[in-house]
Formats: structure tokens, sequence, C-alpha cells
């Protein structure tokens, strides 16, 4: 009796142990299941017999290895290993220079440049073999990660004719990570970065963090804020800095540092940081010189200047261009770029916010070097719901401009509410400015397409953290997939990216994937509803952002309270940038231009963000604007109710730990819809002086109530001003 006793509570134990391991998400999209479905499993088992794939370079030595455990993992199955094909089922991998059998393929090599790759089935000595080639090794990479895609999204392999490149050439991450390993606006744990462990100690995640970016192409990483520390180029920390880019090397990623711009008088003794003193430009050349001889291949600078009051050229009477040319000067002989980053605006500068970078950087057309790339966000204003695209997109056709998109959901209900950005991403990228005519799209000046630039890229500001399944909410693991398929091909959809991360996250049971993928889809849109319809913007709670504020009024300076930006009145509500206002709607192209000049012609998403509109305007709902506000604000509320009951039905479908997790946070994330909706209706009821129309449910609080709230420690703020 004892010893069965003991036995039963050894199993328990067992069990609840293996409960413990059974899901922490940890794995990313990279998870590799078995393959259970019997006719796919032979096949695919028959396709994979026999593996000729040899690997001398670091980077192709971890795609076998990825491959070889891939395999195991999801077929039980170890290829033998071949010099020449001598069986059906063949998987040849590898480079010109690596292989005879690949070097013959020569059409496709001579379509897809360096970083490209084929898969294709073939005939190899009579017998049916799949091909992953590519000029380079990290083409190999990235063919052997998108047979993997193939393979966990359960793929037929029978007629694979795959040719694939990217379209951007520098695909790259901002870590806004600060030395002491918070994080700026990161809501999943702390800096993955150990910089006092470095560069001694290489932690396991440093490679996870690598592979988990090679299989979705991102190439390059920043590691630290924009908001630079001068003492990360100290020759220390630049020692750190190399341990770190030794580790990303065989993933093909290369490492960035942000840089202050006052570098040299902080931590390089000089009186001035002016770039046009020859004693500024030797130290940058010099200090260049020094990352080099530790990062022979690093990539350069991503500098934040004259902005939020960092330091940059205009401090000592300089223009940007003076100030990255300067820096770009001194990476050249290396080969390094820099990324100037275009987000400036002064509350001294009496006019639009949203108006400044266009202004300041327009002129400057032409006078960038040709190492330099000017970073954009994707909106003027700051990574709201929704913006329309950055005026300045198509309006620099003689330099090179890049994307800044923002993974990390500052404004977006952090890492607790279910927001699937590929459709912020793609709207933007999808956008026409009209710079040369209609199908002047955002991502046709990116790519580079529209003006002929050589120098492309496109920036994601990390949602990363030491959180065990890296961004805080598991959904938020697609908002960096998504970056990462989008930065290679902006030209792909949002629902292709998220069926396919939905099959390697979680299953591959349609009855999960198709109406998961239709709430993620949806998401973004009854966020904006809950958050800011109707082209309302940067309403949110001062400082953290985190919630709620439209009533903020005081903040420093006016164009951070919430009022600078809806100037609600008794008239109305919304920020007229038309030729009757700030005039923001002339940096557009006339297309554009005029589409925006006009309330009746300005699509209603972005209505209040263009035109202040009278609370009796006629939607064409046949609702007036004041009823149209309140109808978003609660069909938000109740989309996410929705989003609820359809995450209900999936209990069982997938792992407990990843439905109960995600449950939870949807309660919440009901909860915060609610607090925004709360709050706004009845903030704005206050100037609409309208009613709550009937059958709404009425807030459960006065606006006193929650004017009054206070949040202590939210995460993401140190060091915020
Ligand atoms: C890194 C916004 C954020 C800041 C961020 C800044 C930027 O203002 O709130 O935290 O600073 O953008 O992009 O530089």
């Amino acid at each position: 009796m004892r010893k069965s006793i003991c036995f039963i509570a050894a199993v328990l134990l067992l069990f609840s142990t293996l409960h413990a391991w059974a899901e922490d998400n940890y794995r990313l999209w990279l998870r590799y299941e078995r393959v259970t479905e019997p006719a796919l499993y032979n096949n695919y088992r028959q396709s994979v017999k026999q593996l000729i794939f040899p690997a001398g370079s670091p980077t192709l030595k971890v795609a076998k290895t990825e491959l070889q455990n891939a395999l195991g993992q999801m077929l039980s199955l170890q290829p033998a290993e071949a010099n020449t094909v001598t069986a059906n089922g063949t998987l040849v991998i590898g480079t010109p220079q690596t292989s005879t059998l690949i070097a013959q393929h020569r059409q496709e090599l001579n379509t897809i440049r360096r970083e490209g790759y084929f898969i294709k089935n073939t005939q190899q000595n009579g017998k049916v073999t799949i091909t992953i080639g590519a000029n380079t090794d990290v083409g190999v990479l990235y063919g052997v990660f998108n047979f993997l895609k193939l393979l966990q999204t359960h793929s037929s392999l029978n007629h694979l004719a795959l040719i694939d490149q990217p379209k951007i050439q520098c695909r790259i991450l901002n870590h806004w990570d600060n030395l002491d390993r918070t994080v700026e606006r990161g809501y999943a744990g702390s800096s993955l970065w150990k910089w006092h462990k470095l560069p001694g100690y290489i932690d396991r995640r440093y490679i996870d963090y690598a592979r988990a970016n090679a299989s979705i192409g991102i190439n390059a990483t920043v590691v630290n804020n924009v908001n630079a520390n001068a003492l990360s180029l100290t020759t220390d920390y630049i020692t750190k800095a190399a341990a770190l880019a030794k580790a990303f090397r065989p993933y093909g990623i290369k490492l960035f540092l942000s840089i202050r711009f006052s570098a040299p008088v902080e931590i390089g003794g000089l009186k001035t940081a002016d770039p046009l003193d020859a004693g500024v430009q030797k130290w940058w050349k010099d200090k260049a010189d020094e990352i080099y001889r530790y990062i022979p291949d690093f990539g350069g600078f991503l500098v934040k200047a004259n902005s939020e009051g960092q330091p940059g050229p205009q401090t000592y009477g300089r223009n940007h261009a003076e100030g990255a040319n300067m820096l770009a000067d001194a990476l050249k002989p290396h080969g390094g770029i820099v990324m100037w980053r275009a987000f400036v605006y002064d509350d001294k500068v009496p006019d639009d916010r949203a108006k400044q970078a266009y202004n300041e950087f327009k002129p400057l057309d032409g006078q960038f070097h040709s190492n330099v790339i000017v970073q954009v966000k994707n909106g003027a204003i700051d990574f709201q719901p929704r913006e329309p695209f950055h005026p300045l997109f198509g309006a620099m056709p003689k330099t090179p401009v890049m994307m800044e998109f923002q993974i990390t959901q500052e404004y977006l209900g952090f890492s607790t509410h279910l927001v699937y950005l590929g459709q912020l991403f793609k709207e933007t990228l999808a956008s026409d400015t009209y710079a040369h005519g209609k199908g002047s799209t955002v991502a046709k000046v990116i790519d580079g397409q529209l003006d002929h630039q050589p120098l492309t890229g496109m920036a994601g500001v990390a949602n990363i953290g030491s959180d065990v399944n890296w961004c805080g909410h598991p959904f938020a693991q697609a908002n960096w997939y998504a970056f990462g398929r989008l930065a290679w091909n902006p030209e792909q959809s949002p629902n292709t990216i998220a069926d396919d991360w939905l099959r390697m996250t979680f299953t591959n049971d349609a009855a999960f994937v198709n109406p998961v993928k239709q709430m993620m889809m949806d998401s973004r849109e009854i966020t904006v509803n809950y958050m800011t319809p109707l082209g309302l913007h940067h309403i949110m709670g001062r400082d953290a952002h985190y919630g709620p504020g439209p009533w903020v009024a005081q903040a420093g300076r006016p164009d951070w309270t919430a009022v600078y930006y809806h100037k609600a009145d008794s008239a109305g509500v919304g920020f007229e940038r038309s030729s009757r206002g700030s005039n923001a709607v002339a940096q557009y192209f006339p297309e554009v231009r005029n589409q925006l000049e006009n309330v009746q012609t300005t699509p209603e998403k972005f209505l209040l963000w263009f035109h202040h509109v009278s609370w009796n305007y006629a939607m064409p709902s046949g609702r007036n604007l004041w009823q149209e506000m309140v109808h978003r604000y609660y069909s938000g509320v109740d989309s996410v109710r929705n989003m609820q009951k359809t995450w209900s039905l999936m209990q069982g479908k997938i792992d407990n730990e990843r439905f109960a997790e995600v449950k939870d946070l949807l309660a919440i994330q009901e909860q915060e819809a609610e607090w925004w909706r709360n709050s706004c209706v009845l903030y704005f009821q206050h100037f609409s002086k309208m009613p709550i129309p009937a059958g709404y449910e009425k807030p459960d609080h006065d606006l006193a109530y929650y004017e009054n709230q206070k949040f202590y420690f939210i995460p993401g703020t140190r060091g915020v001003q």
C-alpha cells in the first residue's frame, strides 16, 4: 500500500514537473513540432532521406545544425549524409563554391543577389531531389529557414520552385536598451544584454535571439538606446559589443551602435562636439578605427540628434547634414553607414509638431553623403495607433530614406493588449505618396525603386526582453515576426504572415488558425476604436503613455499634452491641418494634399487628424460626429469581448498554459478598453454636451474618477522625461 502511494506520488510529481516545463513559449516560431499526420509525415521523410550539405563556414554550420535538429524533432529523422545523389529523396544544400551540384543551377544563381536563395525539386542522377541553393552562406541559411517553414506549415514539397530575396538591404532592430538593462518603452522584462558579464560570458539567449532574427531575415541590430549613453563608445563597452557581434555573426547579423553626439566632450575630453571642428572629426575617425579593430564587420551608427533634449549639430549652429556627414566620413573607409533619425520637433518652434521634421529635412535633400540614410518614423507624430504616412516619404528623392516602425507597443497597450501590427505596418507601406504619380507607395520609396536609391533599410523598435516568452504577450511575438517578414519584402500580405506565424507558433489545426487569424487581423482596428478613433491622436496618459489621458494639459511643454492635439471645444474636435489651419497637408504631393484639404474627401480614419470638425457634422453613417465617436468607442470594447469569445472556443486546441495566459490578458484588455472608452467618452462629452445615445451601457464612474487615477512603476519609463 505504502509502495503504491509512493509510486502515485512520484508519478504526480513527475507530472507536475512536466507540466511546469510543458509550455513557456520560449521557442517562438521555431518549435519544430513533430508532424503527426501520417501521410505528410511519410511524404516528408521520403523527401529528405539523404543529405548533401558540405558545411565548412560558421554560417553553414549553424544552418546545418538547425536543419538537423529540426528534422530530428519533426520527423524523428537524421538523413544519411552523402557526397553524391544515390537515393531518391535527397536534400542538396549549398553554394556554388561548396557544391558542384549547386553550381549547375546557373539560371537561379544568376537571378538572385547576395542574400537570396532558391528551393526547388529537381532531378540529379535520375533521382528526385530537393535543392536549396544560394550564392552566399547567409543565403543558404535563409533558404534552410524557409524550407523549415514549409515543413512547419505543412506545405507540399512536390512542386517546389521558389526563388526569394530581400527587397530591402538593411533589416534592423533598434533596441532602446539602456546600459543598466532597463529598456525604454520595453514591456517584456529587462534588456537581454548582460553587459556586466560581457565579454566573458555569452548567454545562450544571444544565440537564440540571432536564430530567431535570421529565420525571418533580420540582418542587423542596434543594441543600445537612441537616447544613448556616451559610455557605450568607451573601449570597455566596445569589447563587450564585440562579443555580441561575434555571437550574432554566423547568423548574418551585423551590430550597430547608437551614439551620443556629444561623446567627444563626455568621454573624449574635448571642449566641443562641433562637427566642423577638426579635432572632433579626428576623434570620431579614431573612434571608428578603434571600433573596426574590434568589430571588423561593424554596421555603423544610429543617431538621435537635437531631439527631445539630445545633443546634436544644431547645438553648435550646424545642420543635420553636417552632423551626419562628419560621422559618415569617419565610417566610410570601413564600409559603415549612418542612420540619422528624422524624429525631431521642438516646442520652441512655433509650428505644428507634425510639420517640423519635414521642414528641417526636406531642404537638406541632396546634402547627405552617400553612406547616410535618413530614418523616418512611419508617421509624423509618434507611433500612434493610427497615423497617416510621414510626408517625408517620397519628398527626398536625392537621399536614401528608411522606415522606422515601432514593434514595442508604447501606444498600443504595452505587452498586455493583443494587437497584430502586421496591419499597421502594411497600411503605411501600401500608402500612396504620389511622388511620381499613382503607385508611388511608401514601400517603393523605402525599397529604393522609386528614386533608384542604392541604400535601403527598415528599422523596428524591438519588443524583446528577458521575459521567458521574449515579448511579454504570446501574440506580441507575431509583431517581431511580421516586422522581419515585411522588412524582407514589404509587398507581403499580413494575412499570409499571420497564417504562417500561427501555424508555426501554435498549431496547423484550421479550427484554430482561421478564427484566431481573423481575430489578429481585426485587432489593430479594434484597438484604434477603443483608443483613438477617427484620427484622434496623442491622447494617452503623460510620460508613461499608459492608458487614456485626453485631459492632459500640463506636461512640461505644450507638444507633450493631449489638448494640443485634439483641440476639443464646444464647436468641435480635431486638429485643423488644412490650409485653414496649420497647412500640414501642403507637405504631401498634390493628389494626397487635395484629398486631405477637404473634410468631405478626407478618409474617415484620418478625419480628426486633419480637421477640426463640428460635433454635429453629418457622418456617412447617418450619425453625427459625436454619435459616431461614441459608436466607435463602444464597438471597440464590444469587439474585444468578441475576441474573448473567439479565444474561449480555442480551449483544448492548444496547450493550456498559453490558452490561459492569453485568456487572462484578454480579460485585462477588456477592462482597459472600457477604461479608455469611458474616459474618452466622458471627457469629450464635456465639450459636445450631447448625451451618450440610448442603448449603450453607462460608464461606471464619473470623469473625475478617471482623471484622478494614479499608477506607479509603469514599465518602460525609467529615464523618460
Ligand atoms: C527613445 C517617443 C518615446 C521616447 C523615444 C522617442 C524616440 O517620444 O516616448 O521614449 O525615445 O519617441 O523615438 O526617440
